[in-house]
């Protein structure tokens, strides 16, 4: 039966043709239809695969609302500042919302650029209807000040002769490094599993927050650590744990704040301890990951 219909339709389909050659030109519209059935089923199923993704019951809004916004761009002069800083948001895509939130507060909507005047934490992400909201993309500026100025530090182990900065004393010179970490004397690299730091103040120095500026470059196994632990002599001040990354993130200048008990130190200890080695869903896995550092601010 189901023959049957089929030779009936191919009949319908390629009639015979008459005159002399008729047989060659019958071969050649065969072939033809035979390409033309291929390039229509693979349409079809070209077809069939939009179709098939989820959310069908709002195929109209499909389109959009499985694209997700890029993040905005965070615009300031310098990371690092005196007096303050002003920070300007802003996204190309027409109609597009920006939301911040400053030292993880309320998130605002953003309608000017604005001036801040103390260290602060900024998180940025775009909204829109229609769209998914971009990731979170923060940003720490800080305002500096001479508490370590001659301050006396030592670092341990060194750091990698590849990576060595300018020394110890690149860690309080102000000047910070660059994504693109080989250029400059800017980074001081470790593969280390622990890096401890003495950071000793001319003086007795008030303290409540050190932020460790660092680097992560995952493509270069460059990763944040797993703990930072601050120390004054026995007695712990202040910790901070970091999630291991879940998958490879964009490379990213980040200042991690530790706050410890507010007080007047002589003398800070800071314990960095990084995994011991590289994610499973790295091509490095198994290995240590590199930890990189340019800068320590005591605040
Ligand atoms: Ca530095």
């Amino acid at each position: 039966m189901y023959y049957n219909r089929q030779v009936k339709l191919e009949r319908k389909v390629s009639p015979p043709l008459e005159g002399a050659g008729g047989r060659n030109t019958r071969l050649i519209s065969l072939i033809l239809l035979l390409i033309a059935n291929i390039f229509l089923t693979n349409c079809y199923q070209k077809n069939v695969q939009k179709l098939t993704v989820n959310d069908a019951a709002h195929p109209a809004l499909l389109q959009t609302q499985q694209i997700q916004l890029s993040t905005p761009n965070i615009q300031v002069d310098s990371l690092l500042f005196i007096k303050s800083a002003r920070v300007s948001l802003d996204f190309t895509l027409l109609e597009t919302e920006i939301y911040y939130t400053l030292n993880n507060e309320k998130p605002q909507k953003y309608d000017a650029p604005f001036d801040i005047q103390k260290s602060t934490n900024i998180r940025v992400q775009a909204r829109k209807s229609g769209f998914q909201n971009s990731d979170w993309i923060e940003t720490t500026l800080i305002k500096v000040n001479n508490k370590t100025q001659h301050a006396n530090i030592e670092v341990k182990p060194e750091a990698h002769e590849n990576y060595p900065a300018t020394g110890a004393t690149s860690l309080i010179d102000l000047q910070k490094g660059t994504l693109n970490f080989r250029a400059g004397q800017f980074w001081s690299g470790f593969q280390a599993e622990e890096v401890v730091v003495r950071l000793n103040f001319e003086g007795m120095t008030e303290v409540e927050k050190i932020y460790l500026s660092l680097l992560s470059d995952h493509n270069s196994w460059i990763f944040l650590p797993k703990q930072i632990e601050v120390w004054n002599e026995e007695e712990l001040l202040g910790a901070i744990d970091l999630n291991e990354p879940k998958a490879a993130e964009k490379s990213a200048l980040k200042s991690i704040a530790v706050n410890i008990t507010p007080n007047k130190y002589k003398e800070l200890i800071i314990k960095i301890l990084n995994h011991k080695n590289i994610p499973d869903w790295h091509a490095g896995k198994g290995t240590p990951p590199w930890f990189f550092m340019d800068e320590i601010f005591v605040e």
